[in-house]
């Protein structure tokens, strides 16, 4: 069942449950994805039902195109303070995606360009197949990162690579931004969807609490001295055997009723 993320009307993101996969779509094809305001809203409201009703979700693009970025023409027009704020609000929205309570796959083709990166850049796990491509073009336009990139492509490609694609308008196919960390899993073209859904319905499988804890706990333990971390993940790990969810588990392996871990073919 596909329904509209938002009552605004328009139905900028669609919304389907997928067992206990929620698939978010970016749905503005004939703009290639640009995100307005209004937009950012949608994905709001659909990443705070699919936390309601799922255990995992995906995020992907209608038309050929991942996302192009801020929308340019509404970004325009804005006075100093409603730019601030609103880069204020990608950061509030695309932070309840990246340390939320389930994780997200961004299933990537074509243009994930400036926020289109960013947004995939708080997901999880990003698949990109053939036809995907990714760049930073806002030295091209005269502005700067404002979706949370300067934290999350940073530390996930690295600050000079950053500065790199920033500086030079450098783009990188999938497979260029796997060697460079920013793609989890390069797919053949066409692929993304399929191969983005399996590895969320995998995710979903997981101990809910675990999973939070991977969201959650493992970027703060990135953020702290080694000391803290470890102390943090001593903490985070007791916590965990803790739950029923965690003794049924291991009870189910001792007594051979769970997959054991198989090595790659
Ligand atoms: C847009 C936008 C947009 C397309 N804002 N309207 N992002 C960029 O600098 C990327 C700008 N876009 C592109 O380079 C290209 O559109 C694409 C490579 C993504 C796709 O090319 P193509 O040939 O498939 O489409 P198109 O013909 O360029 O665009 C179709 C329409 O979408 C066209 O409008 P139309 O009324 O002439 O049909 C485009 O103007 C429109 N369109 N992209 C507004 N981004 C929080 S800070 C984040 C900072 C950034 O994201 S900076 C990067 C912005």
């Amino acid at each position: 069942m596909t329904v509209t993320a938002s009552d605004a009307g328009e139905s900028l993101v669609t919304y389907e449950l997928q067992g206990d996969v929620a698939i978010l779509g970016l749905n503005r094809p004939e703009k290639r994805n640009a995100i307005s305001d209004r937009f950012v809203e949608a994905i709001h409201d659909a990443v705070m039902r699919a936390q309601r009703e799922a255990k995992a979700g995906l995020i992907h693009g209608h038309g050929k195109h991942f996302c192009a970025g801020l929308d340019l023409g509404e970004h325009s027009e804005k006075p100093l303070i409603d730019a601030v704020l609103g880069s204020r609000r990608w950061h509030a929205v695309f932070g309840a995606i990246e340390r939320g309570t389930i994780p997200w796959v961004s299933a990537i083709t074509g243009a994930a360009v400036g926020g289109g990166f960013e947004l995939a850049a708080s997901t999880q796990i990003r698949v990109a197949d053939e036809t995907a491509f990714f760049a930073l073009p806002e030295g091209q336009r005269g502005i700067f990162v404002g979706g949370g990139g300067s934290v999350r492509i940073s530390r996930l490609i690295g600050p000079a690579r950053m500065q790199d694609m920033m500086l030079t308008g450098r783009v990188l196919t999938a497979t260029e931004m796997e060697a460079w960390g920013g793609v989890s899993y390069p797919v053949p073209a066409g692929k993304a969807m399929e191969r983005g859904l399996e590895i969320a319905a995998r995710m979903a499988q997981n101990a809910p609490f675990t999973n939070y804890a991977v969201i959650n706990a493992l970027p703060r333990i990135a953020d702290m001295s080694s000391e803290d971390g470890l102390f943090a993940e001593s903490m985070v790990a007791s916590l965990a055997t803790q739950t029923e969810d965690a003794k049924e588990r291991l009870r189910a392996f001792l007594e051979k009723r769970a997959d054991k871990v198989q090595a790659p073919k």
